[in-house]
């Protein structure tokens, strides 16, 4: 009897885990629209890039209030989400960009550049 059942306990076993892989799948299509709506919903925030540093894939921003964050404005040091953000802009340019927490690091979701500060007036 034992030897029976077993092989079923084993396939009950093998569904369970299924189950628990499968829940624990981050990323099914209804999250993902969810977390691509809450990016793009993110307040955009003026700022002025003070530094772009490429080997650490990071940004100094002076930046205005950060509502979503709670933070006012100060000069300081993001990491960005994607590090072709880095070659958009450069030290002096001003942007407009979205902030939000990332495993604990604070992160560049979005970035605009609105215009350089150099009086740099090409035409287009
Ligand atoms: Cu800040």
């Amino acid at each position: 009897m034992l030897l029976k059942l077993s092989p079923i306990l084993a396939l009950l076993l093998a569904f369970s885990g299924t189950a628990v892989a499968a829940a624990e799948q981050p990323t099914t299509p209804a999250e993902q629209a969810k977390l691509a709506s809450a990016e793009s919903s993110l307040p955009l925030i003026d700022g002025e890039v003070k530094k772009v540093d490429k080997d650490a894939g990071k940004l100094t921003i002076k930046h205005g209030p950060i509502t979503n964050l709670g933070m006012p404005a100060m000069t300081m040091v993001f990491r960005v989400k994607d590090a072709a953000m880095l070659d958009q802009v450069k030290s002096g340019d001003a942007i407009r960009f979205s902030a939000d927490t990332v495993r604990g690091t604070l992160t560049v979701m979005r970035l605009e550049r609105v215009g350089a500060t150099a009086g740099n007036t090409q035409a287009n």
